[in-house]
């Protein structure tokens, strides 16, 4: 594979200040929240891009989303703006959408059909294979074959699709291979995108994974979310751990894996709905009347699972909730929502639009209220970093564990490189 842009761009180099860094992360107390510059700095943000969002896997979307040959998706990751198509073979790639010519952002729509990549500025034009087919009014020496698109490494498990910039991305195998189980019934490869959403959280998107990462809010945020979900798994509560027990068994039986998979940077559990709900909706009732993949029979609930640094899902029997927190600056993060359901559902006859998505649509809106407060208040020179509950929190503290670990390595290893 050829260089990525990354290997030549600037801010590869982006270090404010490592031993800064060394000491902010080691003035953490363990179990607490970050310091406060972790979620304003501008020289933080652009470490958390090169070190974070420029090295690890990143979720994009569904391959779904871009089923047909010549479909292609578009999403920007930190400063760089990635375009991932299907080729004519129906191969799924990923490029940085950006001309090997002078650089101009190739593909503007969000999602689309193309039969060749033509950039508007001069009109070169790329096969969906990444190389060259025409420049005009170039000299007899150009080599079109030194100008295909950049490539970006991809990945898919289950149905969806993640993206590394790397020029080594880090090993993607055990993640595959967790989830290849865990997504086997939900049949996200014969879903169809019935609606997506996009939402700014004027907050660093670390404080949106955090919030993501507990319910310690939720009775108190979030009334609609609670007529359906259940919020604390309290396995010394006979009568919840009854519950649960009886949803994991009815999955085994059916031939499935109800175990929990759980990795550094990942973790992927099955549970049930609070007593006779069967999805996430206003009233509790299946959003859409044909099933999203397969579930036994009266086992209600969903998988929920995360991906560090940027993705929380839910697989229920009906339909699939997918949430993207991307880092615009920071403290301004896009939050992108697709809801999947049965590629032959139709709206208006097996769901709608509304009755599907409500749910989360005011459940993002109270979660963008929280993460600006919370933000407004970590923003304040009067900040001190709390305590997590290990009770309720260990998924936060999880999380800020993986990110410090990440950003301190950066950081020693910086040090003893004498950058
Ligand atoms: O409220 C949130 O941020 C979401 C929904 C429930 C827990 N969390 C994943
Ligand atoms: Fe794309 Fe000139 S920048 S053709
Ligand atoms: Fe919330």
């Amino acid at each position: 594979m050829q260089a990525c842009a990354s290997d030549i761009g600037p801010g590869a180099e982006a270090r404010p200040s490592r031993e800064r860094l060394r000491r902010l992360i080691g003035s953490r107390k363990p179990g607490h929240a970050l310091p406060g510059a972790f979620y304003t700095d501008p020289d933080i943000f652009a470490t958390d891009i090169a070190v974070i969002f420029e090295r690890e896997w990143i979720f994009v979307g569904a391959s779904c989303e871009i089923p047909q040959p010549g479909n292609f998706m578009t999403v920007t990751i930190g400063r760089s703006p990635i375009l991932v198509l299907r080729d004519r073979q129906g191969v799924l790639r990923a490029f940085y959408n950006s001309c090997r010519h002078r650089g101009f952002k190739l593909c503007e729509a969000e999602r689309g059909h193309l039969p060749a990549i033509v950039c508007p500025y001069h009109r070169w034009t790329y096969r969906l294979d990444g190389s060259l087919a025409h420049a005009k009014f170039m000299p007899e020496d150009f080599r079109p074959e030194d100008f295909s698109l950049a490539p970006v490494h991809l990945r898919t498990v289950g149905g969806t699709i993640y993206v590394c910039l790397a020029t080594e991305p880090p090993d993607f195998a055990p993640y595959q291979a967790a989830m290849t189980e865990q997504l086997a019934p939900h049949g996200l490869e014969n879903a169809k995108l019935a609606h997506e959403d996009h939402l700014i959280e004027y907050g660093n998107w670390k404080m949106a994974m955090e919030n993501s990462r507990e319910c310690y809010h939720c009775a108190s945020g979030h009334d609609e979310l609670m007529r359906t979900f259940l919020d604390i798994y309290d396995f010394a509560n006979p009568e919840q751990n009854a519950l649960i027990g009886d949803y994991w068994n009815k999955w085994e039986a059916a031939g499935f894996t109800a175990q929990i998979a759980e990795g550094a940077h990942y973790r992927a559990s099955r549970l049930p709905f609070t007593a006779n709900a069967r999805s996430i909706t206003m009233d509790g009732h299946p959003a859409v009347a044909k099933p999203l993949g397969q579930s036994p029979a009266d086992a209600y609930g969903s998988l929920r699972w995360v991906h560090y640094p940027s993705t929380f899902n839910h697989c229920l029997n009906d339909y699939t909730v997918l949430v993207r927190m991307l880092p615009i600056g920071p403290e301004e993060t896009l939050v992108t929502t697709k809801w999947l359901v049965n590629a032959e559902a139709i709206e208006g006859v097996d769901y709608t639009i509304e009755n599907l998505t409500q749910v989360w649509q005011v459940t993002n809106q109270q979660d963008k209220v929280l993460v600006e407060r919370n933000q407004a208040g970590v923003r304040s020179s009067g900040y001190r970093p709390g305590p997590y509950s290990p009770a309720v929190e260990a998924g936060v503290l999880k999380f800020v564990d993986w990110y410090c670990g990440k950003i301190g390595a950066h950081a020693d290893a910086a040090v003893r490189e004498g950058a």
